[in-house]
């Protein structure tokens, strides 16, 4: 399906500059340059099975905020000519339609503590600003996305199906992941305790989801809602902490570049509860340190077994990238725990 027939369902003529932006592993995403720029992008259907409920999540979350917090940025999908959310193209492909927003870049690691606390506490405001919202109209976009529990099943039945020649290779970092079981249990104990309180959580929160002032560096809005669902504060915290505290991303090729920066840590958390502090309970608040553990545990873990499944998940541009980026998560988890 040709771009153009794309944006003529939304009522645009095809006179843009078009640029594919490789940042994201799901996605495929261009940059329209024009009078007015847009960002097109076409939702994958392999990992979005029903692209209509990340469409109704973000529709209901966008309801809500524009009644109840009317001045916060939210990035709503422009509207087709139809007045749908995604036009569908010949092969059966949902495609949205987002504003540019001027002036604004994404950043692909943190170099200050102010970068670290600003999208903290912007990541933050997108849940403490739902709260109150109708639970019961967001649903989950892909099921069990962060329950660690199945994240390691999941691993383990890749690793009883895999290669030999891909097992061998990657023994390491196999091995890792089994000493690191204990961080399983402890998920499953938190989660039954019933001490997490179920919120709506972005659970994609790495540094490259949020928009900054290209002049002040600011935090924006926070952008890629495909994953806007319920779940728990320690996904997004985590997710911050396991993408924001190395002074390298998470592709970086030579690992011993990987470290822990004690100061963007304490920004992060400190970020974060600027927002959260009064929503969160003490229960919660303890398990702070627990949150940066999972999440670059279960990154670990999702970026393995689909090394062990033959790379059919995450987008890949050279072979052993899914196994570069397992073995970065768990040198990071190593400096966590
Ligand atoms: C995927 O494609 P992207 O970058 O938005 C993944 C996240 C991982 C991330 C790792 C739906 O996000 O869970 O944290 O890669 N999203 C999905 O960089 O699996
Ligand atoms: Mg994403």
């Amino acid at each position: 399906m040709q771009l153009k027939n794309i944006l003529q369902e939304f009522g645009l003529e095809a006179d843009f500059k078009t640029e594919q932006i490789s940042a994201g592993y799901i996605n495929q995403t261009y940059k329209l340059t024009g009078e007015r720029s847009y960002v097109l992008q076409r939702l994958n259907t392999n990992v979005f099975r029903q692209p209509e409920i990340v469409a109704g999540n973000i529709r209901a979350a966008a309801n809500y905020l524009s009644v109840h917090h009317p001045d916060y940025i939210f990035l709503s999908p422009v509207k087709s000519r139809d007045g749908t959310e995604m036009v569908y193209d010949s092969d059966g492909f949902p495609w949205r339609l987002f504003p540019y927003i001027a002036n604004t870049i994404t950043i692909n690691k943190v170099e200050t503590e102010a970068e670290a606390f600003n999208a903290a506490s912007g990541f933050a405001r997108l849940t403490k600003n739902l709260e109150g919202a109708d639970s019961s109209l967001f649903h989950p976009t892909i099921n069990r996305f962060h329950d660690l529990g199945w994240r390691y099943q999941q691993f383990e039945e890749a690793l009883s199906n895999a290669s030999l020649e891909r097992k061998n290779e990657a023994a390491e970092y196999i091995d890792t992941c089994q000493r690191h079981i204990y961080l399983v249990d402890r998920y499953r104990a938190l989660i039954t305790s019933g001490d997490l309180k179920l919120r709506i959580m972005h659970n994609d929160t790495k540094i490259n989801n949020i928009l900054f002032d290209a002049t002040t560096r600011k935090d924006v809005c926070v952008i890629d809602l495909d994953t806007l669902m319920p779940g728990y504060f320690i996904y997004d915290l985590g997710d911050m902490i396991r993408t924001f505290v190395s002074p390298v991303d998470e592709e970086v090729k030579d690992a011993s570049e990987i470290s822990v920066r004690r100061n963007i840590y304490d920004a992060v958390v400190r970020g974060y509860l600027s927002e959260m502090k009064d929503q969160l309970t003490e229960k919660e608040k303890s398990a702070v340190e627990f949150s940066g553990q999972m999440m670059t545990y279960i990154m670990g873990l999702r970026m393995l077994t689909d090394f062990l499944n033959g790379d059919i998940y995450y987008q890949t541009t050279y072979p052993k990238q899914n196994l570069v980026r397992a073995r970065n998560q768990l040198r990071l988890l190593d400096m966590l725990s």
